[in-house]
């Protein structure tokens, strides 16, 4: 049996060590393949072959399922503000940067604060269905704040589900505290399973009342992460891991990482680009460290993408970000402004409300998989990749010139999949520099063939068509998949009877490691 450690209501566990780190039984994750109908971790339209039990678990969880993520939102709540390990890539002075952008700095609650934000966001958006904790320090190095937040939040808010994203250290102590919580879903960042690696990246780590540092200090760090992971995945909780690539540090190494988390049950895995702008002030940022350029990202993720899918819709959002990924509108829900709210959390009105988006998101599978059979019977070795704009809910509905970001998706003759997005400089602001933001945006996106707006100036356009990007806008408020779908099939045609040609296009030049997310 193990002992228990520590007092009180949230006491943990300690844990023989000598039991862990053996592989667990190879969880099957998930297709990564996207066409229409397929299943990939409910990552697409429907179940497919997922067992129910997990299809229940990610289907309206935004992160869990990039389908879901069109059309759910989540909340998170910053009030965990201690940390027991140092990142590289992290300056103290902000939120973790394991799921937040460096240089944000979050209003820190109690946990009596959080669950009325909670509460407050619930009433207000609907769709909000993940209550996360994810700083802004490491949630288990908070554990009385974090727990106590949860248990009052899922008694207020019992639709809401769980979420917990944590650096590893203290995972195996508190997974039986976890399970008994009800969160359902744990994400682990997991950067190195390579001691040697690790001392690039951790300075020291703070464990059982020690400071360790070097190899010492990132082989601790390592294993308690996988026997984390192993012991959760073993209780059915669904893993995630997040990694920050590091280039000429930890990117090639991530292929293994990615391997040791899926022989141990890792449902999802998430590779984000490292953010180290010389303003925030990281040992990375302020020694020159790059971050990844898009198509070295992209590179990385496909070289995972196997069995495990890949989670490629990552905002890397705050400490306390509200709302769809992608969007913050955690402005509207500080303190004195949730203060000022009358609250009321009705499970009806919520309930409806997600019965008519989960009715929209049947519509949009069936039209999708209506084009897709169009396209059956093609065959084609072209793949290509195109950009939207979006505001959300999978549709072409946002204006070139207000676009802040486009969504990017690769189409071939299985279909469409989501690769990614591209945060631009919006294009439409009273019209001074707009030529240079253009630029800019076109840089952001000259590895597409077609950008898909709901609508386009002709001065835009005209300079599109110059660099070789074709301005789609007559799908405009359709579905993404299916008008994609459409345009590729119609692409098809032109191409085989000589009208165009079809020329591979080169890699987008945006480097990543600038901010590339506000949510
Ligand atoms: Fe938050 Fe993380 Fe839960 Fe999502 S975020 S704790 S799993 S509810 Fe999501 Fe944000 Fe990326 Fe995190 S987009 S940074 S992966
Ligand atoms: Fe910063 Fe998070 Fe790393 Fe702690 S775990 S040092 S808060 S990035």
């Amino acid at each position: 049996m193990n002992a228990v450690v520590g007092r009180g209501k949230y006491a943990k566990a300690a844990v023989d060590a000598s039991k862990m780190l053996q592989p667990a039984a190879m969880h099957k994750g998930c297709r990564s393949s996207s066409s229409i109908g397929q299943a990939s971790c409910g990552s697409r339209a429907g179940q497919g072959d997922l067992p129910t039990a997990i299809w229940e678990k990610v289907k309206n969880h935004p992160c869990y399922s990039e389908q879901a993520h069109h059309h759910y939102a989540r909340m998170h709540v910053a009030v965990a503000p201690a940390c027991n390990i140092q990142c590289n890539y992290c300056n103290r002075k902000y939120d973790c940067a394991n799921e937040s952008r460096p240089g944000v700095v979050s209003e820190k609650l109690t946990p009596e604060q959080a669950v009325k934000k909670a509460l407050a966001v619930a009433a207000t958006i609907p769709q909000m269905t993940v209550l996360g904790i994810a700083g802004p320090g490491d949630p288990l190095a908070n554990p009385e704040k974090t727990f106590k937040t949860f248990e009052l939040v899922a008694k207020a808010a019992p639709d809401i589900k769980l979420c917990l994203s944590t650096n590893g250290l203290s995972l195996p102590d508190y997974v039986d505290v976890i399970a008994r919580s009800g969160i359902d879903h744990v994400t682990i960042t997991i950067n190195m399973i390579d001691p040697e690696i690790g001392a690039k990246i951790y300075p020291w780590i703070f464990f059982n009342h020690r400071r360790y540092t070097g190899i010492d200090a990132a082989r601790i760090l390592t294993d308690r992460q996988l026997q984390g992971l192993q012991m959760l995945s073993e209780r059915g909780i669904l893993c995630k891991v997040n990694s920050v690539m590091i280039p000429q540090i930890n990117d090639h190494h991530l292929v293994e990482v990615n391997k040791a988390v899926k022989s141990r049950g890792a449902f999802l895995h998430n590779i984000m680009p490292l953010i180290s702008a010389p303003e925030y002030g990281t040992v990375f940022g302020l020694n020159g460290q790059r971050g990844p350029t898009a198509q070295e990202l992209k590179a990385l993720q496909d070289a995972c993408e196997g069995e495990m899918n890949m989670m490629r819709h990552c905002r890397q959002c705050r400490a306390d970000a509200v709302g769809l990924l992608g969007e913050d509108r955690s402005a509207e829900f500080t303190t004195d402004e949730v203060i000022k709210m009358d609250v009321e959390y009705d499970l009806e009105i919520r309930k409806a409300y997600q019965d008519r988006v989960e009715d929209e998101r049947a519509a949009k599978a069936a039209a999708s998989k209506e084009e897709l059979g169009r396209l059956a019977g093609k065959t084609s070795e072209i793949s290509l990749l195109v950009a939207v704009a979006t505001k959300g809910s999978g549709l072409i509905n946002e204006h070139f010139g207000h676009a802040k970001e486009f969504q990017v998706y690769e189409l071939s003759t299985s279909g469409t999949k989501f690769v990614g997005h591209r945060r631009v400089d919006v294009y439409c602001q009273g019209g001074y520099d707009e030529d240079d933001r253009l630029s800019t945006i076109i840089r952001g996106i000259n590895d597409c063939h077609a950008v898909f707006v709901a609508k386009i100036g002709g001065s835009p356009k005209s300079n599109l068509i110059k660099a070789g990007i074709e301005p789609v806008d007559q799908y405009a408020h359709d579905f993404i998949d299916k008008s994609a779908v459409a345009w590729f099939r119609s692409y098809l045609d032109r191409v085989k009877s000589g009208e165009i040609q079809h020329v591979k296009r080169g890699d987008a030049s945006i480097r990543q490691g600038a901010p590339i997310s506000a949510a």
